[in-house]
């Protein structure tokens, strides 16, 4: 049986993917809107990965006997700046993402659920792959710039995303 704590804590993480699958529907929008089909392609897997997360918890809550509650989902932010600010964006997203995970395990391991630490652990590394892509796609932004055939480029590798 799952704590309180760290029942709330587990659906406060739902919804946090939830709002991660939207934020990342809103990136993949305004790339559209710049006429960047790789950026919007990377996003919109993106997005599915995200709905997937939240359905990892969202199952491993209801064979730990809890009742996954569902929360609003925040308006995610409509425009960003430029190319690079929206993998800034990405970046700082993950970042906190992580943040919220490592508190997640912090608790389980106060509360000596072990099952849950072990769940975990795929977020863990997950984490480390989320934060690693989108530091890489930044760099190349910030070295390349957003201007013409850099942004083409990067844009037709975006494109060749696959899932996973
Ligand atoms: Fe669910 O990892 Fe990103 O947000």
């Amino acid at each position: 049986m799952l704590s309180k704590t760290l029942l709330k804590a587990l659906n406060e993480q739902i919804n946090k993917e939830f709002y991660s699958s939207h934020l990342y529907l809103s990136m993949a929008a305004y790339a559209e809107s710049q006429n960047l089909p790789g950026f919007a392609h990377w996003m919109k897997l993106q997005q599915q990965e995200e709905h997937g997360h939240a359905m990892k918890l969202y199952k491993y809550v209801n064979e730990r006997g809890g009742r996954v509650e569902l929360g609003a989902i925040e308006q995610p932010p409509v425009d960003f700046k430029s190319p690079t600010a929206l993998f800034e964006d990405v970046q700082k997203h993950e970042r906190s993402i992580t943040a919220s995970i490592n508190k997640l395990y912090e608790k389980s391991t106060k509360e000596n659920d072990y099952a849950t630490q072990v769940m975990l652990h795929w977020f863990i590394e997950e984490q480390v792959e989320e934060e690693s892509s989108a530091s890489e796609i930044l760099e190349t932004l910030r070295m390349a710039g957003e201007k013409g055939q850099a942004l083409l480029m990067l844009d037709r590798q975006l494109a060749r995303r696959g899932m996973g």
